[in-house]
């Protein structure tokens, strides 16, 4: 027998599939369509192990469908622009294309190695002209249909640099170069419209039937449709009256003061003759002007003396403050404080003594007794002390206190979204131009169809801080296409995001001269399966919706959702070790690769290899670099193979739940592959006749209640457990003794076993599939069939009630008579407790489903 050798087999398989072109997709129309896509990598440089657990996942749907008939498109490519290029570039002068070329050309062949069944002949990353120059394409089109806009919007400034700063590049308030306090500036931006399409994409989400309800509802929050109430108090024995924005309506009972900005205009005009006023309204516009910023700072608030009247309450009059908690540019400026059911307004009443009425009680709460202590009553329940309000829900009262106030002629409700207009305008080199130009007399020009792609210069420095399409000395100077005059070309570069919102489309047709050949993307839209992680439930899945619908919108395809499926992974986690702590505490933490584990007594004791130190073991943590608990998926692989690596990050835990890399978990996968090999390589040359029909029998059943299994498993998505089928398939094999067998069972049984491991186990199963003297490869082998028959069960499990109560189960063969049914049930220990002394009046037997004894 020869030893399974993983080094030698899998890179000749690989070769293989290269050869027959196995993975090309076909675009067969005699056969279903299936879009399978992982969301596609950053070249960061390596690939780690959540990228070998994402493409594995992505790659069993591949093969499994595939194999099952379906024209399988599965597509692979580089979201490739992006800040760690240009870091790169400025630490260590390398060009970031250069880096970002010699990363993807290291993951490409570390990903190839991995035997995924792609269709390379599509692959393309989002930083080629070809690409990205599509990209600008479709972004003039968004412009003319009034889908894109500048507008004038805050950005981080970094005062000594002098450069705006990406989110990512504020640390701590600092710049991440400077170590200066950044600042906020005005600019004027880009923006798409993700507005337009607010409702649509909520709507939407309700047809997603196969995405994560937690997804559905993240991108629900962030959309964040409700119903707002613009309305004016009239104030107290005056004409004037003062304008305020809600979304909380049903709350106007429980109003008790009336808040306005420093900066609104009645202030303002109040400040004028109240020098005190004036001084409070100067002492409150220090401070940060983050949502953070004043969400924590104090409340507080200057008495107008000026009152308003309640429009639901003849007679009663709110205060007027000005309060350092509202904002001029948010809605009107002005808001009704309910210090009950909104926390800040609670702050700030019980600082100025102010009433708190409850209006909204949660359900299954004492109305006589419940009150709201420190912290305000935010969630769901039965509005009271409301008058006309009384006994509804919330959505039902602020309906009901709308159509009030509009019927008062005091104001007009609204539907309003939390969702804002997609910034797209990035002051950096490495991304997707901005293709328009700046031209006096024109205005804004976008560059003529002819004059597409506008690339990027590569003859850039980065030795200073800023954008450095802003100095190329000639880039930027250009002659409006429209009247000629000297213009200057927008160095503005497009949000990553935007390269990652139709890539998918893309795929359909790689090469096609337009951005999206309609037809292809028609076809294979939307994507039947996603897989990524959940860290982009919102924004990169909402954006990808959004292009969609406004690709859509300028007819470039039909498809409005563009990923009918998604699977949201789990990632990969692994146990920390410490070498001590460093001088200010925190632990010096060791790579995997350089411990040694060993139990001791029941205890399991860390040894740092390389100099024999103890060391002390963490928690399990996501795997990262800055707890250096990571594994290299290269070395796995010159240990224990590919396929041991792909069998064990699909096999451990649940595919959405987190997997814990462990080296005895692998090595468990590793040791499977061994126990298969030697299976087929264990066959007899010459056939070996049948001497006992019922363990014939046996063994084949097993077989195919296998497949019915593990096929209902990958269908699923339920991958650990259609493995956990395989290792006990592979047991009984093992143990089925072949001289009872005969050889044509066995044969049958690796057959569909082979069958079943191939898009777990690619490498191995092609290995086997030749063993058994197949020609071909099995990657384009049909996915084996069960006999119905053969997979039913012999036996099930049933319920013994007594009295109604369940008390126990039985297991019971197919087929057994109502007397035999009694007799289980009689014998079992848990049913004879139960039925002690008592007399058994009646038994109800229902075949297949229930036994119930009536006792009395
Ligand atoms: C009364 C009320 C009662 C409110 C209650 C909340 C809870 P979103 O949903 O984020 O849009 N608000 C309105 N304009 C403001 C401004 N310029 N500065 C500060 N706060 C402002 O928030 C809308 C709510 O934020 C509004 O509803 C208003 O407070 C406040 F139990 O009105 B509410
Ligand atoms: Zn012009």
């Amino acid at each position: 027998m020869a030893r399974y050798n993983p080094k030698e087999t899998e890179p000749k398989q690989r070769q293989r599939w290269d050869d027959a072109q196995t993975f090309l997709t076909r675009d067969d129309p005699s056969k279903p369509k299936y879009y399978v896509l992982e969301m596609f990598p950053y070249p960061s440089g390596r690939i780690h192990m959540g990228h070998v657990r994402n493409y594995a996942m992505g790659d069993l749907v591949a093969r499994f469908k595939r194999a099952r008939g379906f024209d399988v498109l599965h597509p692979m490519g580089w979201d490739a622009f992006g800040m760690p290029a240009e870091n790169a570039a400025m630490e260590r002068n390398v060009h970031p294309k250069g880096w970002t070329y010699d990363n993807i050309a290291n993951m490409r062949s570390e990903l190839k190695r991995l035997g995924l069944s792609i269709d390379w002949t599509r692959e393309f990353a989002t930083c080629a002209p070809e690409y990205y120059g599509q990209q600008q394409r479709w972004f003039i089109d968004l412009l003319k249909n009034d889908l894109v806009y500048r507008r004038e919007s805050q950005v981080n400034w970094d005062p000594v640099d002098m450069t705006v700063l990406a989110n990512e590049q504020v640390i701590e308030g600092r710049g991440w170069r400077s170590g200066a306090l950044v600042e906020k500036k005005k600019l004027t931006q880009w923006f798409m419209r993700i507005t337009r399409f607010a409702d649509d994409l909520l709507e939407g989400l309700s047809t997603l039937d196969r995405w994560p309800d937690k997804v559905r509802t993240m991108q629900a929050n962030w959309i964040g449709k409700s119903r707002g109430l613009q309305m004016r108090f009239p104030i107290h024995k005056s004409d004037e009256s003062v304008e305020i924005y809600t979304t909380r309506p049903d709350t106007l009972f429980g109003a008790a003061f009336i808040a306005i900005a420093a900066d609104h205009p009645l202030a303002q005009g109040l400040a004028s003759q109240n020098p005190k006023l004036a001084d409070f309204i100067k002492s409150i516009q220090k401070g940060g002007v983050s949502q953070a910023d004043i969400d924590t700072a104090e409340k507080l608030g200057f008495d107008t003396g000026i009152k308003v009247d309640h429009p639901f309450k003849p007679g009663t009059t709110l205060p007027v403050w000005v309060a350092n908690f509202v904002l001029m540019d948010y809605g009107t400026g002005a808001i009704f404080g309910c210090p009950a059911h909104d926390q800040r307004d609670l702050d700030f009443a019980r600082k100025y003594n102010l009433p708190v009425t409850e209006v909204v009680l949660p359900n299954g709460a004492d109305p006589t007794t419940w009150y709201v202590g420190n912290e305000a009553y935010t969630g769901p329940g039965t509005i009271f002390h409301s008058d006309f309000l009384d006994g509804l829900e919330i959505e039902a009262a602020k309906d009901a206190a709308i159509e009030r106030i509009e019927a008062l002629g005091l104001g007009t409700g609204a539907t309003v979204f939390r969702l804002r207009d997609w910034g797209v305008s990035r002051q950096r080199y490495w991304g997707c131009p901005i293709p328009v130009i700046h031209c006096e007399a024109c205005g804004v020009v976008p560059v003529p169809d002819d004059q597409l792609p506008v690339v990027l210069p590569e003859d850039v420095t980065f030795d200073i801080p800023g954008n450095p399409l802003e100095r190329h000395p000639t880039w930027k100077h250009v002659n409006c296409p429209s009247c000629g005059a000297k213009a200057r070309r927008e160095t503005d570069t497009l949000d990553t995001f935007v390269d990652s919102s139709w890539y998918f489309a893309r795929f359909t047709d790689p090469k096609h001269p337009q951005p999206i050949n309609k037809a292809a993307a028609d076809h294979w839209l939307p994507v039947d399966q996603y897989i990524g992680g959940i860290e982009h439930a919102v924004l990169h899945l909402l954006y990808a919706r959004f292009i969609t619908r406004a690709l859509n919108h300028c007819g470039y395809l039909d498809v409005k959702e563009p990923f009918a499926g998604l699977f949201t992974q789990g990632m990969l986690t692994h146990e920390t070790y410490a070498d001590g702590v460093d001088d200010i505490g925190k632990p010096n933490w060791v790579e995997p690769a350089d411990v040694q584990v060993e139990t001791i007594d029941g205890k399991r004791v860390a040894t740092r290899v390389s100099t024999g130190a103890a060391l002390t073991i963490g928690d399990i943590e996501k795997m990262s670099k800055s707890k250096k608990n990571t594994v290299a998926p290269g070395d796995i692989f010159d240990t224990y193979g590919v396929d041991s690596a792909r069998l064990f990050v699909l096999s451990d835990s649940p595919p959405e739940r987190d997997v814990q890399w462990s080296t005895s978990g692998v090595e468990g996968s590793w040791r499977l592959t061994h126990r298969i090999w030697d299976l087929f390589d264990g066959l007899p040359d010459v056939a070996i006749p049948c001497t006992d029909e019922a363990a014939a029998i046996a063994l084949r059943k097993a077989a195919h209640k296998a497949v019915k299994l593990v096929t209902e498993g990958f269908e699923g998505f339920r991958f650990n457990a259609a493995i956990a089928k395989l290792y006990e398939l592979v047991t009984t094999i093992r143990t089925a003794d072949i001289a009872k067998t005969g050889s044509e069972a066995r044969i049958e049984a690796l057959t569909l076993l082979a069958g079943l491991i191939a898009p777990v186990t690619p490498h191995l199963a092609e290995e086997c599939w030749t063993r058994l003297g197949r020609d071909g490869l099995i990657a384009e082998a049909a996915w084996p069939h069960f006999d119905p028959a053969l997979a039913q069960d012999d036996a099930y499990i049933m319920p013994v009630q007594v009295n109604g109560k369940r008390r126990g189960e039985i297991l019971i063969q197919n087929g057994a008579s109502e007397d035999e049914i009694r007799e289980t049930a009689l014998a079992d220990a848990d049913v004879k407790r139960h039925l002690d002394g008592a007399t058994i009046r009646k038994i109800i037997i229902v075949p297949n489903r229930i036994l119930n004894f009536v006792v009395g």
